[in-house]
């Protein structure tokens, strides 16, 4: 151990550890920019500067490891000067319309400026950058003119989805980040999976809105708009209206919705149920039938496009159900249509999705089955509370109504589905009974629920051993893959979501930097699972419904139409 004294505190701290996390063992916050938990230093904005006794120059406190008998200020009239021209610097190159960012009110920079004093803006009369937007991709919109350079959004693809689609461009105050030859977000090897806009401390990655279309699809007379909304989203909207992370307000969120004015208000939890019905038909069928294994689940898109792009050899292993979302979308347009006797041409689909790379997913061109584009537009979670905003309700005060049976029941096992091992452990349920007739006794599957990278189960059968494993974060998945390029890989079943947490953690949630928060919500949805009577995928009276009065069976004629996807890119 090291003992070191920061700002007249003695404190000890192993080896190793850096000046930024001893003081935060002290319950001292140093200011910070470029700096973000679980992402490697990069000491790239000198924000975290601190004065150690006996030297000349102040330290980066993220970067500079501690040592026995160091004494620190960490708030020094010259580190709050250093760290005030540092902001007025960075204040000097960004755009001043705070008022129409996307990030007004949780943005790091604003905050931080006004934490550590700056009054003026020493360098106003400065001149500004005017670059070009970047709007190529589907999902996913920069605007370098906010870009600070603190490389975040480098690093988070980088180190923990090791995509690289953007990287440093230029030195020193030129720095910039940029696509490879500057081609744009939409024609890189992007997997629009958002997590850059986590990261990102000011307004300079967004997501491409769909708010506007979507208002003006309620306020046209002539359309029936449907709304549904991912697994996830129930456990985390509530922190942008002011609940504490964690909440579950699915009935909240229905009666939300219909004051917005959606015309029917059903539940992606309930396609989820139908996914494993399909998609744990196929495992058994490829396991029977000595099929290519290990089956790797297809529901998360961004990981589907960053197979296209760095394993398109492993097409054949993956799942050919659909996702949720777009099996959704295809049963509302046919299905629903048919029953409701409205004209499909009329419906307009919406989702509500943690999610960015479904927005992507949406505009694929093998999804529109029903003969129309199966999901119209894509709201993340932070769209949907804005709209809730911006028509005023009260959310924490609403009553709790219901969604609509045809498609908007489910089971536990759907609402699983949000956190990383969800579907996995969705699927072992209803794939125990599928191919022995008989209930799986304990339907908690511990060993593929937490945090860790990669999680492994194996589940005895009726004498066969099925062997699963769990990845989220496309860097972790590597592994997964990588193994069953090498020929060595021993499972049959493999669940990949490209956040980490999984849909818990998707690029589309709130914007908070708590390390703590995937994990409240990923509680809450299982504990939602606990409190349901029926948690399995096969006991969900509407899926029982779809098949007897629609679809048949799983694997039959109409749902392999209408179900299940090759991908072509
Ligand atoms: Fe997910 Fe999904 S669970 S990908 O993470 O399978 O986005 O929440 O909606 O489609 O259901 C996201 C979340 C979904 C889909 C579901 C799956
Ligand atoms: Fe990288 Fe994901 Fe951002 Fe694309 S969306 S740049 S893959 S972090």
């Amino acid at each position: 151990m090291v003992t070191l004294n920061i700002d007249n505190k003695q404190i000890s701290v192993p080896e190793g550890t850096t000046i930024m996390q001893a003081a935060k063992q002290a319950n001292i916050n140093i200011p910070h920019l470029c700096y973000f938990e679980g992402l490697k230093s990069y000491s790239g904005c000198r924000v975290c500067v601190v004065e150690i006794e006996g030297e000349p120059r102040l330290a980066t406190s993220c970067s500079r490891k501690v040592a026995e008998g160091m004494k620190v200020n960490t708030h020094s009239a010259r580190v709050r000067r250093a760290r005030r021209t540092i902001l007025e610097i960075l204040l000097a190159n960004h755009p001043q319309d705070c008022f129409n960012c996307e990030r007004n009110q949780n943005c790091d920079l604003l905050r931080l400026a006004f934490e550590c004093g700056v009054k003026k803006l020493r360098f106003e009369e400065s001149e500004k950058r005017v670059l070009p937007i970047d709007s190529t991709s589907p999902s996913i919109i920069r605007d370098p003119n906010k870009c600070i350079a603190c490389g975040r959004c480098v690093r988070v693809c980088h180190d923990i989805q090791t995509v690289n689609a953007i990287g440093f461009i230029n030195k020193g105050p030129d720095t910039m980040v940029a696509t490879s030859m500057d081609r744009g977000m939409g024609n890189v090897a992007c997997a629009n999976c958002g997590q850059c806009i986590l990261v990102c401390p000011v307004g300079a990655i967004k997501e491409r809105s769909a708010v506007d279309a979507v208002w003006a699809a309620i306020a046209d007379p002539t359309k029936h708009v449907v709304v549904q909304e991912a697994p996830s989203v129930r456990v985390s909207l509530g922190e942008e209206l002011g609940l504490p992370a964690g909440t579950l307000v699915a009935k909240k969120m229905y009666a939300a919705l219909r004051r917005l004015g959606f015309d029917a208000v059903f539940d992606t939890n309930f396609t989820a149920d139908l996914t494993i019905m399909e998609e744990g038909s196929e495992l058994v069928e490829r396991v029977k039938d000595g099929g290519v294994l290990p089956q790797i689940t297809s529901c998360c898109p961004g990981w589907v496009k960053f197979m296209e792009h760095y394993y398109p050899e492993l097409a054949p292993n993956v799942s050919s159900a659909k996702s949720p979302q777009q099996m959704f979308g295809a049963v509302c347009k046919t299905y629903y249509a048919e029953k409701s006797g409205i004209d499909p041409k009329d419906i307009i689909n919406v989702s509500v999705m943690p999610c960015t790379a479904k927005k992507f997913e949406c505009q694929r061109p093998e999804m529109n089955d029903s003969g129309f584009k199966d999901v119209d537009y894509v709201l993340t979670t932070r769209e949907l509370a804005r709209m809730i905003k911006e028509a005023g309700l009260d959310f924490a005060s609403l009553d709790e109504e219901p969604a609509e049976d045809l498609l908007g029941l489910y089971t536990g096992a759907a609402t699983i589905f949000g956190a990383t091992g969800g579907v996995m452990e969705a699927a072992i349920r209803s794939a125990y009974t599928l191919i022995t007739g008989r209930e799986l006794e304990n339907l908690d599957i511990e060993p593929v629920r937490g945090l860790e990278g990669i999680k492994t189960a194996s589940v005895n059968i009726d004498g066969l051993e099925v062997k699963v494993a769990v990845a989220h974060g496309l860097g972790n998945a590597r592994h997964l893959l990588d193994e069953i390029k090498e020929g060595v890989s021993p499972y049959h079943f493999i669940e990949i979501m490209a956040c980490p947490g999984g849909c818990v953690g998707g690029g589309g949630q709130p914007i908070r930097f708590d390390s703590t928060l995937k994990k409240k919500r990923g509680e809450a949805l299982y504990e939602e699972d606990r409190n349901m009577a029926k948690r399995c995928s096969h006991h969900n009276p509407s899926v029982e419904k779809i098949y007897k009065d629609y679809l048949e069976k799983p694997l039959g004629k109409r749902s392999h139409k209408l179900l299940h996807t090759e991908y072509t890119s």
